[in-house]
């Protein structure tokens, strides 16, 4: 419905036997390709592009206009308070929750930091190598367990300080409610961080009013998964959080004043922005955010939600593919892992490509223990696989769909899926080696 807005959408690839196809990119959850209009917005603006907050010239002042006025277009993407939070500007999700878990060493020392089995590892790794952690349960389909994280507050006493948790698995898609989970984390002391990597391009995403117990204390999102990817994510915060105290990163741009014994750091924030600011990733998030806008978020979930369970409905049907779903799709976003009986995770994934030009993603998305438990691998065998090589580890196939994907594209994926299945020995004797790890 909206190829004609995304670059590359009409892109033809070679087969592997020589045919030319239209190339079928399933690989949203991975990184989308930009908007037109994003790069018609970097081009347009290249002229003028300059320093930020260094300059007197025309241009420079422009510049840092640009950036500045940016961080209100994102509060007013997800329902920030201009008073209350701020917005840092940094590479992408994972720098904007390792920035984070810095952060907050003086406010959780000695709480437990709560994350969960379904996220990805940087909702987990930053948190992990920092402070007690505890993971809340999922259920044997994937969905979180909202009563185990309930039971785990009400077990820590009023000592966790922060949750930590997906808008969106970015392995089965499944939504998490995040203001239920914020209004029981706040009941209880703790603060909430969302990952809205896999939810920002799909569905609205609302901080709500400070004043409510359902209000998102953090948020960190990353433009290349927006259909921006030049290098720019955004974390917003309560502006206090980051005003006493030294940045972990330094350097120009985060100071008010230095002497060769002592330094006076700015205001977040730029204090927390050492260095020259992305302002054409800046110039790029705030385009895609117009676009998104002005398509319309809930249109935008409502259209996603139609298509996967348009593929939902073909590939349930499909002999010998596994879906790791619990196919409640109001409930999720477009994403959807499979296996198939008789091939690997590698194997299906090269034969889509080489034998479709469908581009999907496949292994364990950088969320292996959630995999892990999808995929109900016990203790001892996760030990076995620590030192494998990676081919020989289990993992899964995913398809993850952008706004300008279409029917006649599943169609296509359902077809050559079918045929795989309707001749299994053929593809494992065609795709027995493996690629080298
Ligand atoms: N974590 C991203 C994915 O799901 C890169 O593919």
């Amino acid at each position: 419905m909206y190829k004609n807005l995304i670059v590359g959408s009409d892109s033809v690839v070679n087969l592997e036997n020589g045919n030319e196809v239209h190339y079928i990119n399933f690989d949203n959850a991975a990184t989308t390709p930009p908007f037109k209009a994003v790069i018609n917005s970097m081009v347009d603006f290249a002229p003028y592009y300059s320093s930020v907050h260094r300059g007197s010239g025309y241009k420079s002042i422009l510049s840092s206009q640009v950036y500045d006025k940016a961080r209100d277009e994102i509060l007013d993407f997800v329902n920030g308070n201009k008073d209350y939070h701020t917005v840092i500007f940094l590479k992408n999700t994972t720098d904007c929750i390792n920035k984070l878990s810095y952060r907050l060493q003086n406010t959780l020392k000695d709480k437990i930091v709560l994350t969960t089995y379904m996220e990805h590892h940087s909702n987990m790794l930053p948190w992990r190598n920092k402070y007690n952690v505890d993971y809340v349960d999922v259920d044997s389909s994937g969905r979180l367990i909202i009563d185990d994280l309930e039971e785990k507050l009400k077990n820590y006493h009023g000592n966790v300080g922060l949750v930590c948790v997906t808008a969106a698995s970015n392995v089965t898609g499944f939504i998490n409610p995040i203001h239920q989970i914020a209004n029981l984390a706040h009941n209880y002391g703790a603060r909430i961080l969302v990952d809205g990597a896999q939810g920002i391009a799909h569905m609205p995403i609302d901080m709500k009013d400070i004043d409510t117990s359902e209000h998102i204390d953090f948020l960190a999102f990353s433009a290349h998964k927006m259909y921006a990817p030049f290098g720019i994510g955004a974390l917003v915060a309560p502006k206090d959080i980051f005003t006493e105290g030294a940045p972990e990163y330094v350097g120009g741009g985060a100071i008010e004043f230095v002497s060769i014994d002592d330094v006076i750091w700015a205001n977040p924030p730029e204090k927390e922005e050492a260095g020259t600011p992305n302002l054409m990733g800046v110039v790029a998030l705030t385009e895609s955010i117009k676009m998104l806008k002005s398509i319309g978020m809930k249109r935008i979930d409502a259209y996603e939600k139609e298509l996967i369970s348009y593929a939902i409905k073909s590939l349930i049907n499909i002999p010998n593919l596994f879906i790791y779903d619990d196919f409640d799709v109001d409930k999720k976003v477009s994403i959807l892992s499979f296996n198939m009986n008789g091939l690997t995770h590698y194997q299906l994934a090269e034969i889509l490509g080489k034998e479709g030009g469908i581009a999907i993603r496949n292994g364990c998305f950088c969320a292996q223990p959630y995999v892990q438990k999808l995929l109900n691998i016990n203790e001892s065998d996760i030990k076995k696989y620590r030192n494998c090589p990676k081919t020989m580890q289990p993992g899964m196939v995913r398809i993850s769909l952008g706004l300008y994907n279409d029917y006649n594209e599943i169609d296509l994926l359902v077809y050559l899926l079918n045929k795989i299945s309707n001749n299994i020995p053929y593809y494992q004797n065609k795709y027995r080696n493996l690629p080298l790890d």
